[in-house]
């Protein structure tokens, strides 16, 4: 290969006049009109603050290159073990005032837009969310890279840059219609373009045997039929206080030649740009479910064609330092996020077996110690399953693989367990069903070395149910648990940066942010009535905040000083949105059913937020939706229930209104039916913001119980290990609907809502379809939980107390304490810093 390096003698004035970083405001200033008046093109008579984002993200962008480049120099030289998390989705949010406070600038920023003229909060207003994911596993990925920089692991994320993030949500009429979501509709000043890097990627096409004439050994080769192009886009990670700066790469396809010319030249233009399209459009657009599986040939497509670009990067990187295979798994680790990319494991075999000439048993070896996988759901629904005749026309080589490593497996397995057929059944990467499929979590498992939950509830459920066949097969030692974290950056400083300043003030340092258990010495200042005034002052401005984005979003006026509640996520029916606007109708009767003069003795003003997008196909969330905003366009208008009761929807939940909402909290909902909801992540953010929550014995709710004490936390329904035999209960005709419950759908069928045809399925689905979410086994628990939460809320000295007891007690919730876990226990690497 070519060296690219500089000679020697070149290399004095490399040094010499070496890209210098802004320090001070001045040279900031002089950047960023550098970047307008040469990068845009544009002048100070037409520089609007679209150009002031575009140029100062710029100029922040080249300060972070510099970093990033030094960091990727001091690993390559050190040749030191790498992190790779793979995952198809990295919800990001926006970027520049992440970027200014993880370098520690944004007063210097501050100045300097001041300066040039403009206001610096409006500046990062202007940026448009990078959505490129569905919700908690994705903004997991993103708080995860967060901490892998800040912890100075050299950790890489690859993922997709998709053209179309999640779509955006607009509502008309009540009801949800999707929008186009084109993110890069005014280019990204944060990504950098690699052109030249482009690694080819097959589908399709047959594989060949052939006879190696020396060995006489047989040798297999897939030759595709369809070619396309990975092109790398760069995303620089910085780290918190620190200059290590990671790398996200985002693979964008194009097509291999421009069109087909022949075709073009015979006048066949129709079918000369068609390949090219068909090319694009693998990275076009983010499939939009959450927690379901739709097997649909493009998706299987995109993860192939991520996985193979990634993987061919990775092997280039490692065969750069001419170390012997065997070393692979030192200098590599990969976490598979999910199952989206187990095809990696596939297609690592295939490279060291079929090109690079490695014996198949060393390979697999050198496989298994290579990968890590974490389960994120047991949603039968969620659970990736391909049928067979799909993925051998798509990738046929892959499949003789997966035979290979499926037929080593058994017979490993019945050689143990010779007369269980059951399990050996179970194991089976092939579902012998009809059509057959492919198990994608089942391969995932025999591919990696450690396979993790994300919360101790969802790792125990997964060793006793989806996966127990495997703990027989390997042990429980094979199965472990990270219980989930977020970034307290965004999530803490960023998202609420007076209950940040307030707490530095106390604490005399900003540590916590990257010690969060330092928060615990919070306790100390409780008895402290000037300390609790402040925490009030600071909860009721972050009320404020969110009531002038409702303000702005539907036009409703909600009260700052009234109980805010709120449910903000994917709108699922696991996640038991339909039983929280089912409770805020039998709130909104109980209040009519009150006469105004004892109103306000019994019930304390409360705003109900509901926010979340359902999955374009997904029915019921849909109908959930329109319910919501139905009950809203009732209640808020019922002079009766003014001044009690308030219903909002707040349309296009994203992280941007996250980081608004989430302080804003008094309490939140997290009422998944138990064991439903692996983890959870928004229960943390608004915890660790002060906000209490009402929630099931469910996901991280579990620990978070823990760790705050269960004081602080309002806990009601059946636990995981009673809905077995309830839902066989109800399937049995064992069902009684609740006295409340039936009041509201009492109301519902009225029509005081609106036609009764609109909401019969979400009424039906729990009368006469089996109740699956035990909506009716629940409801008077949580209304009970509901009317203690309305009363402790009238004291609150007490509430205060509860609030910074809370926030003390998250420190164990920090993403950086994932990483550190991860690294120790599945990783096998150290942080890497500057000083050798
Ligand atoms: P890659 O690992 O080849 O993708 O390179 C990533 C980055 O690592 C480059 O942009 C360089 O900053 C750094 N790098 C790669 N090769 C070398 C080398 O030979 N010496 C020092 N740094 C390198
Ligand atoms: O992953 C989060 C957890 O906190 C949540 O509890 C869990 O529901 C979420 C297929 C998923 N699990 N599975 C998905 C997303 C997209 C898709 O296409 C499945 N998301 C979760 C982080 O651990």
């Amino acid at each position: 290969a070519i060296d690219q390096s500089i000679p020697i003698k070149a290399r004095e004035a490399w040094t010499k006049y070496a890209a210098r970083e802004f320090t001070s405001p001045d040279q900031l200033e002089s950047q960023i009109i550098n970047h307008v008046e040469t990068t845009l093109a544009r002048s100070m008579y037409n520089c609007d603050s679209l150009a002031a984002y575009q140029a100062l993200s710029t100029s922040i962008r080249d300060k972070l290159i510099l970093h990033w480049n030094k960091t990727q120099q001091m690993h390559t030289l050190r040749e030191v073990k790498r992190i790779y998390y793979l995952s198809l989705e990295f919800l990001m949010g926006r970027a520049l005032d992440n970027a200014m406070i993880n370098l520690g600038i944004k007063e210097l920023c501050c100045k300097s837009t001041d300066e040039l003229g403009f206001n610096l909060e409006d500046v990062i207003d202007v940026e448009p969310d990078a959505g490129l994911g569905n919700g908690g596993l994705g903004r997991l990925a993103a708080c995860f890279i967060d901490s892998m920089s800040t912890g100075n692991y050299p950790g890489w994320g690859y993922g997709l840059r998709y053209n179309y993030g999640i779509f955006s949500q607009k509502i008309v009429d009540g009801y949800q219609v999707e929008a186009p979501d084109y993110w890069l509709k005014f280019g990204n000043p944060w990504e950098i373009p690699r052109h030249e890097i482009q690694i080819p990627v097959d589908f399709y096409g047959y594989v060949s045997t052939t006879t190696d004439p020396k060995t006489g050994k047989s040798k297999k080769q897939w030759q595709g039929g369809e070619q396309v192009l990975a092109v790398a886009y760069d995303f620089p990670v910085p780290g918190y206080n620190t200059s290590n700066v990671n790398n996200l790469r985002l693979w964008s396809s194009q097509p291999t030649s421009e069109f087909d010319f022949q075709k073009f030249n015979q006048g066949d233009y129709d079918s000369s740009v068609a390949q090219q399209q068909r090319a694009e459009s693998i990275t076009a657009v983010l499939y939009p479910n959450d927690n379901f599986y739709q097997g649909k040939e493009l998706r299987l497509k995109q993860q192939f064609f991520w996985v193979a670009a990634s993987l061919h990067d990775i092997v280039r990187r490692f065969m750069k330092t001419k170390k012997k295979w065997s070393e692979f798994p030192d200098l590599v680790a990969i976490q598979l996020n999910d199952t989206h990319p187990t095809l990696a494991v596939v297609e690592l075999q295939r490279i060291l077996v079929d090109l690079e000439g490695v014996e198949w048993n060393e390979a697999w070896e050198i496989v298994t110690r290579t990968f890590g996988y974490t389960n994120h759901t047991v949603m039968q629904e969620a659970l990736e399953k391909w049928p067979l005749d799909l993925f051998g026309n798509l990738l046929p080589r892959h499949l003789e693989i997966i035979y290979s490593i499926n037929m080593q497996f058994l017979q490993m397995v019945a050689k143990r367990f010779p007369q269980d057929r059951e399990l050996i059944r179970n194991v089976s990467i092939v579902e012998e069903s009809d059509p057959k499929n492919i198990r994608m979590a089942n391969l995932a498992i025999i591919g990696s070395h450690k396979v993790n939950g994300v919360a101790e509830l969802h790792s125990e459920l997964i060793k006793t149910t989806i996966f127990k066949d495997f703990v027989k097969v390997y042990g429980a030692e094979k199965f472990t648990n990270v219980t989930n974290g977020i970034t307290p950056r965004r999530w803490l400083k960023q998202a609420n940066p007076m209950l940040s300043d307030l707490i530095t003030s106390k604490l005399g340092s900003d540590e916590f942010l990257t010690n969060t258990v330092r928060l615990k010495q919070l306790e100390k200042f409780i008895d402290d009535p000037e300390f609790r005034e402040a925490w009030i002052e600071v909860k009721l401005h972050n009320k404020k905040r969110l009531a002038q984005l409702i303000k702005k979003l539907t036009g409703i006026e909600v009260n700052p000083s009234s109980l805010f509640d709120v449910q903000v996520k994917r709108i699922h029916e696991y996640k038991r949105q339909q039983m929280n606007i089912f409770g805020v109708i039998y709130r909104y009767l109980q209040i009519k059913a009150t006469p105004e003069s004892e109103r306000a003795g019994k019930f304390f003003p409360r705003t109900s937020i509901i926010g979340g997008k359902a999955a374009p196909g997904y029915y019921a969330a849909k109908k959930i939706i329109k319910l919501v905003n139905s009950v809203a366009e009732v209640v808020n208008n019922d002079p009766d229930s003014k001044g009690f009761l308030q219903v909002v929807f707040i349309p296009d939940y994203n992280v941007s209104k996250a980081e608004i909402i989430c302080p804003a909290s008094d309490i939140s909902e997290h009422i998944s039916t138990a064991g439903t909801e692996a983890s959870g992540t928004s229960n943390m953010k608004f915890v660790i913001n002060g906000g209490l929550i009402i929630g099931t014995v469910d996901g991280a709710n579990v620990e978070i119980t823990r760790e705050v004490g269960e004081d602080q936390i309002f806990l009601f329904g059946n636990l995981a290990e009673d809905v077995e035999e309830l839902r066989q209960d109800h399937q049995m005709g064992k069902l009684e609907v609740p006295e409340p419950l039936e009041q509201v759908f009492d109301e519902i069928e009225k029509g005081t809502f609106g036609p009764y045809d609109e909401y019969k399925s979400l009424v039906d689905s729990v009368k006469y379809h089996g109740d699956y979410y035990l909506v009716s086994d629940d409801f008077e628990s949580y209304l009970e939980a509901q009317s203690t939460i309305d009363k402790e809320f009238r004291d609150r000295e007490n509430w205060v107390k509860k609030s910074i007891i809370c926030v003390a007690n998250m420190g164990f919730f920090s993403s950086d304490r994932c990483i550190r876990e991860y690294a120790e226990n599945i990783w096998n690497v150290e942080p890497v810093t500057d000083q050798v």
